[in-house]
């Protein structure tokens, strides 16, 4: 694992859980925890305020198993792959330990950290060996990631991607999501798979799966129970993913909570399905999510 030789002094690498290795920052403007497996930010909360971010309590934390909760890095194929082949959902990235390629202190305090990944014989035996993913994670009144793909090879290629975010929320059932009136989207727990959102906001009564297409909107999460709207805001990506596994999937999920549905929601910025990307020989591809939040 290449590490950069001197951190900010508001920068800590060391043992997380699991021993998993973890920087921890610990500015002026925000807190915020970035494991190396996965190059998973597991926590941020702006200084302040609540935590942004929904963990599991019964998450796991070792190598080879995605942790349950914070910005899963989803990479280079969203859920079950399309082609159908027998390989774990989501992809490899958030499975895989990322090497920190550097960390630093900008003059107004924010915190950049970038993480690298590079082809192994599992992942080219899963996918290809070209290509090279970058992981820019700023830290501070606002919290930005993005996820850079290169094409390093002589061919073309498509893949998905997401950024799989779990906010914390007061309570599920009293939430709006609004930003996706009126777009279309692919479930995968309705009969008929493929709708139109109505002209309404997004409200949870059961189960909700849904990768919604063609959009480039910012969605905002209301949240009357902690006073708050959560901005989520995006460039380089065509789909949002809402999801709450509501109680039948959360019973069924051994690193989840049986009762943490109500306090999580997942708004998930990337391009999958009918929005799958193709990029050519030596093209980098930049997907970015900004959230932030506000008093109601
Ligand atoms: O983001 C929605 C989704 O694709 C759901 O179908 C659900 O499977 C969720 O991701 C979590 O997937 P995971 O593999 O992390 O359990």
């Amino acid at each position: 694992m290449s590490l950069p030789n001197d951190f900010p002094s508001s920068v800590r690498l060391g043992p997380g859980q699991g021993g998993l290795p973890r920087l921890e920052i610990d500015s002026p403007l925000a807190r915020a925890e970035i494991y190396l497996h996965g190059a998973h930010v597991v926590s941020y909360a702006k200084t302040g305020e609540k935590p942004l971010l929904f963990l599991s309590e019964k998450s796991y934390f070792q190598g080879g198993q995605p942790i349950r909760g914070g910005v899963p890095l989803i990479f280079p194929w969203f859920g079950p792959r399309q082609d159908g082949a027998d390989v774990p959902a989501h992809g490899f990235a958030r499975r895989s330990a990322w090497a920190a390629e550097s960390v630093r202190e900008e003059d107004d305090g924010t915190v950049q950290v970038v993480l690298r990944l590079k082809p192994d014989p599992m992942t080219s035996a899963l996918f290809n060996d070209s290509w090279v993913a970058r992981y820019r994670v700023t830290v501070g009144n606002e919290l930005t990631m993005e996820l850079e793909v290169t094409n390093t090879g002589s061919a073309p290629f498509r893949y998905e991607e997401a950024l799989h975010t779990y906010f914390s929320v007061s309570d599920v059932r009293e939430i709006a999501i609004t930003g996706l009136e009126g777009t279309e989207y692919l479930s995968a727990i309705e009969e008929v798979p493929r709708k139109r959102q109505n002209g309404k906001p997004i409200r949870f009564e059961h189960e909700l799966d849904r990768v919604y297409l063609n959009t480039e909107a910012t969605c905002v999460i209301e949240d009357p129970g902690f006073e708050r709207r959560i901005i989520v805001e995006k460039q380089g990506s065509q789909s949002t993913v809402v999801w709450n596994p509501w109680i039948d999937k959360a019973r069924q999920m051994a690193d989840f909570g049986d009762d943490e549905w109500m306090r999580m929601v997942c708004v998930e910025s990337g391009n999958a399905r009918d929005n799958t990307k193709e990029i050519i020989p030596g093209e980098r591809q930049t997907l970015c999510v900004t959230l932030r939040s506000e008093a109601l």
